[in-house]
C-alpha cells in the first residue's frame, strides 16, 4: 500500500537519496541521507531494519536501552510487525497463498553463530520466537511445516488463524483474475528483516515475513535462509535482505555483504556490490524485481541498497529513530 503512494508521488522526487530522512517520533532533525556514522568509534546501541517500521525499531531501541542483549531486541522488535495486522507482509494478516493458506518463514542469528529458523509455518503469529526456540532448545536449526508448528505448540504458542478478513478479500479479488506478476514495490513487500547491537557491543539480527503473496503452496523465500535473508558474523557485522527472495537465494545476499564487509568494503559498498551481482545475473530480469539489503558492521555504520527506487529502511541510533530512503540501482 505504501508502495502504491509511493509509486504514485515518483515524478515528484527523482534524485532518490536526498532529502528523504523523517524523523519518527522524536526530534527533528533531517542533516543526511543516510544511516552512515562516521569516525571510528562505536555507535552502539543501534538498531537497523528494512522499510517503515518504526514501531519494531522503537520496541528493539527500548529492549537495547533496559541492557537487553541484541538478539532479545530483533526478536520483541520483529514480534511488533507480526503482531500488526496492518502490515500484509508479515505474521498475522499476512497475504497468503494461492489456496488461501497464511504461511510464515522466519530466522534468527547470535552473537555466536548460532541460528535457527522456521519455514512454511501456518497458525502461529510470533514465528521469530519460534525460530529462536528452535535455535536454542533443539540439537537442529531448521524446522519446517507441520513439524515446526507443532513443535511450536509443544512450547506453549497458540494457535491462532492468520488470514484476517482484508486478506481474504484481497485474495479473493486476487482469484478473479489468479494472475501471478510481482510487481515492483506495489506487491508487497514489508518483510522486516531487523539487525542490531547491543550496549557490549554484540550483534544480532531476525528475519520474519509471510514471503510473496500468492505464491504457489510450499513456496519458500530468503527469508528463513541462513546467508540469504540474513546473515550474522559478530567480528564483522550483518545484512538482511528484502524483495524478491528467489533473486536474493541465487546470490547468497546477506553472506556475500558479510564476506565483502570482511574484505574491507563499508556497509554501503557491500550492498551495492551484492545488488549489482543480483543485477548482472538477471539479464534484462531486473527490471520486474525488487531486492532492497541494509547492512551494519562492528563500528555501526550502515548501508543500504536496492534496485528500484523507493525501498526504505529505519535506523534508531543515539536516541533517534528515523526511516531513510535507500539509494538505488537503476536510475533509467
Ligand atoms: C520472500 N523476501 O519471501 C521475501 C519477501 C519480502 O517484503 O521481502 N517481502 O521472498
Amino acid at each position: 500500500m505504501k508502495r502504491r503512494k509511493f509509486l504514485q508521488n515518483a515524478s515528484l522526487s527523482s534524485l532518490g537519496v536526498v532529502a528523504s530522512a523523517s524523523v519518527i517520533g522524536c526530534k527533528n532533525s533531517t542533516k543526511n541521507n543516510s544511516g552512515y556514522t562516521s569516525g571510528n568509534s562505536a555507535i552502539k546501541p543501534i538498531v537497523i531494519a528494512t522499510w517503515k517500521t518504526p514501531n519494531a525499531t522503537a520496541k528493539a531501541w527500548e529492549v537495547l536501552q533496559n541492557g537487553g542483549t541484541a538478539l532479545d531486541a530483533v526478536e520483541q522488535g520483529c514480534m511488533i510487525e507480526e503482531a500488526d495486522v496492518k502490515n500484509f507482509s508479515v505474521g498475522k494478516g499476512g497475504l497468503p497463498d494461492r489456496d488461501g493458506n497464511v504461511t510464515l518463514d522466519a530466522c534468527i542469528m547470535d552473537k555466536d553463530g548460532n541460528y535457527g529458523a522456521v519455514m512454511y509455518v501456518q497458525n502461529i503469529t510470533h514465528v521469530i520466537s519460534l525460530a529462536r526456540k528452535v535455535m536454542e532448545k533443539t540439537p537442529h536449526v531448521i524446522l519446517t511445516g507441520k513439524g515446526a508448528e507443532k513443535f511450536g505448540y509443544e512450547q506453549g504458542f497458540k494457535k491462532e488463524n492468520l488470514l484476517t478478513e482484508s486478506s481474504k478479500k484481497a485474495w479473493k479479488k486476487w482469484k478473479e483474475t489468479s494472475q501471478y506478476k510481482p510487481i515492483i514495490n506495489i506487491e508487497n513487500h514489508d518483510t522486516i528483516g531487523m539487525l542490531a547491537i547491543d550496549t557490549k557491543g554484540d550483534i544480532s539480527g531476525a528475519c520474519t515475513t509471510s514471503g510473496l503473496a500468492y505464491k504457489m503452496a510450499g513456496r519458500v523465500g530468503d527469508s528463513p535462509i541462513i546467508g540469504s535473508g540474513l546473515f550474522i558474523d559478530n567480528e564483522i557485522g550483518g545484512a538482511t535482505a528484502t524483495g524478491m527472495g528467489e533473486e536474493v537465494l541465487k546470490t547468497v545476499g546477506s553472506f556475500l555483504i558479510v564476506e565483502l564487509m570482511r574484505q574491507g568494503k563499508t556497509p554501503q559498498e557491500a550492498c551495492e556490490e551484492a545488488v549489482r551481482r543480483i543485477v548482472k545475473k538477471s539479464g534484462d530480469r531486473f527490471k520486474d524485481f525488487q531486492v532492497g539489503f541494509i547492512a551494519i558492521n562492528k563500528q555501526g555504520k550502515t548501508g543500504a541498497y536496492c534496485i528500484h527506487e523507493w525501498f526504505s529502511y529505519t535506523v534508531y541510533k543515539q536516541g533517534e529513530n528515523k526511516n531513510y530512503k535507500s539509494s538505488f540501482y537503476n536510475k533509467a
